[in-house]
């Protein structure tokens, strides 16, 4: 097929539902889970807040809309390098300067879900994905690469979704050696169904919180609470994972969307 071919037929094949649109994005909404910070930072994200300006109303008498109350970080977002790493203001930095033509890539799914049901503080080796790469195929340059651990399941409940006891929050994530492993193949980013792209312990590893902080030191992007990922193949489908287009953003909610072939 030539190259021309190949868009031609991506829409009809779109059109008839030969490609599905699977959507591995959360309901961003009021119970949406936050991330707490330990209690030495003053600050934390907000709760989601949406508020009617009207509805058929006095306020409107024919339209409907809300304002809201949004951090970047909140509900199934993306984090961008300068989230973590200071310097990080030219080329891929912000939410505003990043290259668009890397958030459209194909995604490696890594199905960690039996290992994180039995261990909530599962993480993920190099060595787990050398050989998820000899049952699948190698992981290539400028894909995404995500961790399913079904962790959508508990998203409707805030503390499940944490699972936080006096050690802290619980949740699986990668090893450093699995990101240098990843960063090694020059990935575009790295996916987690957790709050967070780090597991729930990272603070304990070294570096601290080794997604955020190897990640975007690499100019390379996070993606946190994803959904549906129990709907995609190893291998095969195209993730769009794309922020809004803040400001000096360091991140945003996005719309992920899986475009997988029946
Ligand atoms: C701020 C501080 C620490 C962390 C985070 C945000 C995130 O996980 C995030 O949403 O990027 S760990
Ligand atoms: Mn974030």
């Amino acid at each position: 097929m030539s190259s021309s071919d190949m868009l031609s037929n991506l829409g009809p094949m779109l059109l008839s539902g030969q490609i599905e649109v699977v959507d591995c994005t959360g309901i961003l909404g009021p119970n949406t889970p936050i991330l707490q910070l330990p209690p030495d930072f003053a600050k934390n994200t907000p709760k989601v807040e949406i508020h009617k300006i009207s509805e058929y109303d006095e306020d409107g008498p024919f339209f409907a809309w809300n304002w809201m109350v949004l951090g970047e970080h909140t509900g199934t977002h993306f984090d961008a390098p300068h989230h973590w790493i200071t310097g990080k203001d030219f080329e891929d930095g912000y939410t505003d300067t990043l290259a668009v033509q890397r958030l459209v890539a194909p995604v490696n799914v890594i199905d960690c879900s039996k290992s994180a049901k039995s261990d909530p503080d599962f993480l993920l080796t190099a060595d787990h994905v050398k050989s998820w790469e000899q049952e699948h195929g190698s992981i290539n340059k400028g894909e995404w690469v995500v961790m399913r651990t079904d962790w959508d399941n508990r998203a409707h409940d805030q503390d499940l979704f944490l699972n936080t006891d006096e050690n802290g929050p619980h949740s699986p994530g990668p090893t450093v050696d699995c990101l240098e492993y990843l960063l090694s193949k020059d990935i575009v980013g790295w996916g987690s169904q957790c709050i967070g792209t780090d597991a729930g312990q990272a603070g304990g590893m070294d570096p601290p919180f080794p997604a955020h902080n190897l990640l975007h030191k690499n100019n390379c992007f996070g993606l946190a609470s994803l959904a549906n990922l129990d709907k995609l193949p190893a291998k095969g489908a195209i993730l769009i994972a794309a922020p809004l287009k803040i400001e000096k953003g360091t991140g945003s909610p996005i719309r992920a969307l899986a475009l997988v072939q029946k």
